[in-house]
């Protein structure tokens, strides 16, 4: 321990987000003995965390920007009832590098890195150039802005096509546009612009050579405020829908043991770079050849950390806590092998067979899967509302097993035990997953998941034929008994269908509720 950092007690931390990430931090908080509070907004008031905080406190209305994104009044609330701490999680103000400025100004413990590493990493050609600058390999590209249209032309013939402009600010494909020949260039030039003018405020774009059918693949790091920085392995984040992660897992199904060793040291070198602290994710993208390239870093604990957690068996919100608290990561985070494989899967309420359309409402009927190896973080429970104010997320179900196909075993076992009712969920799209030989060879790349959905496949399962067959029995043998009836007054009510019971999908497939 250095004794120049003091140590910081924290007795109660306030966490400023919502769902299933508030519940997880509060679930953390109260295994270390520290107690929780929770804001929330007018329509959060009955959800999970507000109901398992020690302490919960009304922020404002429903929209975030009254609500979750008013900074100073969540530094303000947590001096007032006491906190030492304020927990970001995810989303919101997590990578605000003036919010955990002010946090910090106002002697509130910000659970994250400094906000010169959050400004560093928010922004790319800076982020690019100082990982760059420290032995990493990026991906191939500039790191100066192209103030015009000719100095584009000139750098994408320099580079060659096909070529990607990118929001020096962005990050999340916003302002993001690939050009594959020259005839596109200046009108992409254009609106990648005024795409990142309009995003983010600054309509710099940068260029980067176009890396075809990459794995999405990062690395999880730690670095505590005594110099430490550690690698924890990665996970695989390849299948996504437009940029939103739907389905990860670690490790991932092509990284090997050396590869592992390498984009871990890339990680280690990129955090130590900006000074890391705290938790952090370096995103690499991984060509089809093998090689890696640094593609961005977010700081902060992200949706997927359960994956790795499944894995290397260790608590990421208990070290985030410790870090912030001022204690030096011990020897249990070093030279970390994956233990067995872990699979995630995103609940969103969203229809995945109508593009994706959300689905809010009241879940009407609740049933979690539970047994060997599941892990289910939820943020809501039987009964509650789903608003459309908020991500769609509504649980993240974690399997594990001794190896990929266990995982797989499990999440398939664990899929068909769950039951949302009420609302529609990406759901059916994991089961139909399952059967897809893509998926489960673990052959994956960023553009898969919508190229399949666009194509058809990945249909919804079709309900069992038994159950078709069912209805057909029982219509004909209504039908019948109906002519018998008509003819015959005596036999009228006698007979009641043997079909009654054969249909209801219980008596088949074992669903609860038919
Ligand atoms: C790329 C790329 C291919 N080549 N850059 C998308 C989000 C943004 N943060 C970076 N992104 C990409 N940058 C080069 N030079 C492909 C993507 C990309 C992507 C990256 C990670 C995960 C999913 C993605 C989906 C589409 C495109």
């Amino acid at each position: 321990m250095n004794p120049s950092i003091p140590f910081r007690e924290f007795k109660k931390v306030l966490v400023a987000n919502r769902g299933e990430i508030a519940v997880r931090v509060i679930r953390a908080l109260r295994e270390e003995g520290i107690r929780s509070a929770v804001i929330y907004s007018d329509p959060d008031r009955r959800g999970l965390a507000v109901l398992l905080a020690d302490e919960a406190y009304r922020i404002g209305p429903a929209a975030s920007r009254d609500s979750y994104l008013q900074g100073p009044a969540i530094v303000e609330l947590a001096r007032e009832i006491g906190a030492d701490a304020i927990h970001p999680g995810y989303g919101f103000l997590a990578e605000n590098a003036e919010f955990s400025e002010l946090c910090e100004k106002r002697g509130v413990s910000f659970i994250g890195p400094s906000s010169a590493a959050i400004a560093t990493m928010g922004s790319k050609i800076e982020s690019r150039r100082l990982i760059a600058g420290a032995g990493v390999p990026v991906v191939p590209g500039g790191t100066d802005a192209l103030e015009t249209v000719g100095e584009a032309v000139a750098f994408a013939e320099e580079i060659g096509y096909p070529v990607m402009l990118k929001a020096t600010a962005g990050g999340g494909g916003k302002g993001m546009r690939l050009v594959l020949e020259p005839d596109g260039l200046k009108g992409a030039y254009r609106a990648a612009r005024s795409e990142a003018g309009a995003s983010f405020g600054n309509d710099s774009v940068y260029m980067e050579k176009y890396i075809e059918r990459p794995r999405h693949v990062e690395v999880q790091i730690l670095g505590d405020e005594h110099g430490k920085v550690v690698a924890l392995g990665e996970r695989e984040c390849s299948l996504q829908r437009r940029h939103q992660k739907v389905v990860e897992e670690s490790p991932s199904p092509v990284v090997t043991p050396e590869l592992r060793r390498e984009m871990c040291e890339a990680a280690v070198k990129a955090a130590r770079s900006v000074g890391y602290t705290n938790a952090g994710t370096v995103e690499f993208l991984l060509d089809p050849s093998g090689e890696f390239y640094f593609l961005e870093m977010n700081t902060r604990l992200q949706v997927e950390h359960p994956v790795t957690e499944m894995v290397t068996g260790l608590d990421l919100v208990r070290a985030q806590l410790g870090i912030a608290q001022g204690r030096a990561l011990g020897e249990e985070y070093e030279a970390l092998q994956p233990n067995g494989h872990a699979i995630e899967v995103r609940i969103y309420a969203e229809d995945p067979y109508h593009g994706f359309v959300p689905s809010p409402g009241r879940i009407e009927r609740l049933r979690w899967p539970e047994g060997p190896g599941v892990r289910n973080d939820a943020g809501v429970y039987e009964g509650s509302e789903v608003s459309i104010h908020y991500d769609p997320m509504l649980a993240k179900l974690i399997v594990w097993g001794r190896d990929r196909q266990q995982a797989m075993d499990r999440l398939a076992r664990a899929l068909a035990e769950l039951r949302i009712e009420g609302i529609h969920t990406t759901v059916p799209l994991f089961r139909a997953l399952l059967q897809d030989v893509d998926f489960v060879a673990g052959n994956l790349d960023i553009g898969m998941l919508d190229r399949k959905l666009a194509a058809g496949e990945l249909a919804p399962e079709r309900h069992s034929e038994f159950e078709d067959l069912a209805v057909i029995a029982a219509s004909l043998e209504h039908l019948a008994n109906q002519a018998r009836a008509s003819g015959s007054p005596a036999k009228r009510g006698g007979r009641r269908s043997q079909w009654r019971h054969a249909g209801r999908r219980d008596s088949l497939r074992g669903e609860p509720w038919s």
